[in-house]
């Protein structure tokens, strides 16, 4: 680890690389547990290391979405605009619980109110939405990526938020228009967005969208789509 550069990343986000996170295999079976930052180095994901983690896209009662702007100290894709909240489950008795995704629904929960600072009144595990996974793989930078098999949380509610400076940066909600505008910017190099806000966007969200009352009739929680 000597050799890798990580001027940028926060104090905060430092120690977070500490986190025990949850290896699984393509299937999303648990094989194992490692590190958030040995599970987040291009050179042991190109040995095959896959984690879990989710994404939560949060929909306010104007069905306008709330996309982040991650902090510029985060390890990977830092300033990049992105979906509403997304990290990993912890390898913790509660956080693997699989019967109804409920240990990924937790974790969801715990960042919603670290990152967002959502206050646990407004919103509890029952509000957020287990809908399908997906399976990715993308490279932040030369040393750190991404490789996931990513759950997608959707939550319905008009929430008030209080964003943790070391994480987000912004917060704004878009339209469907708006979000289209913002990937078609960043496809022109005008904007820097995350790959799995395109892939959630492209792949789930324009198709759900207009259907946003009746949404459960997309759930698939026995697929994992390759990405
Ligand atoms: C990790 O997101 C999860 C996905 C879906 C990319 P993140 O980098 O925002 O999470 P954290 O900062 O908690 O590792
Ligand atoms: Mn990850």
């Amino acid at each position: 680890m000597s050799e890798v550069n990580l001027n940028w990343i926060s104090e905060h986000q430092l120690r977070r690389l500490d986190e025990m996170l949850i290896v699984v295999d393509e299937d999303d079976k648990v094989i194992g547990v490692d590190t958030k930052r040995n599970c987040h180095l291009n050179e042991n994901i190109e040995k095959g290391l896959l984690h879990r983690a989710f994404s939560v896209v949060l929909f306010n009662t104007e069905k306008k979405v709330l996309i982040q702007k991650r902090s510029d100290t985060k390890l990977t894709f830092p300033g990049h605009f992105s979906d509403s909240c997304s990290s990993h489950p912890l390898y913790s008795p509660a956080e693997l619980e699989e019967k109804d995704a409920v240990g990924v629904r937790r974790a969801a929960l715990r960042r919603l109110q670290a990152e967002l600072g959502i206050s646990p009144e407004q919103l509890s595990v029952e509000d957020i939405v287990f809908m399908t996974r997906y399976h990715y793989k993308a490279k932040s930078d030369q040393i750190w990526g991404e490789h996931e098999v990513c759950y997608l949380l959707l939550v319905k509610k008009n929430v008030t938020i209080t964003p943790d400076p070391s994480e987000v940066d912004s917060c704004r909600y878009l339209a469907q228009e708006e979000l289209e505008e913002l990937l078609d910017e960043a496809a022109r190099g005008r904007a820097r967005v995350t790959p799995w806000l395109r892939i959630i966007a492209e792949r789930f969200l324009f198709k759900w969208w207009p259907y946003l009352d009746e949404v459960t009739q997309f759930v698939e929680h026995h697929k994992i789509h390759r990405v």
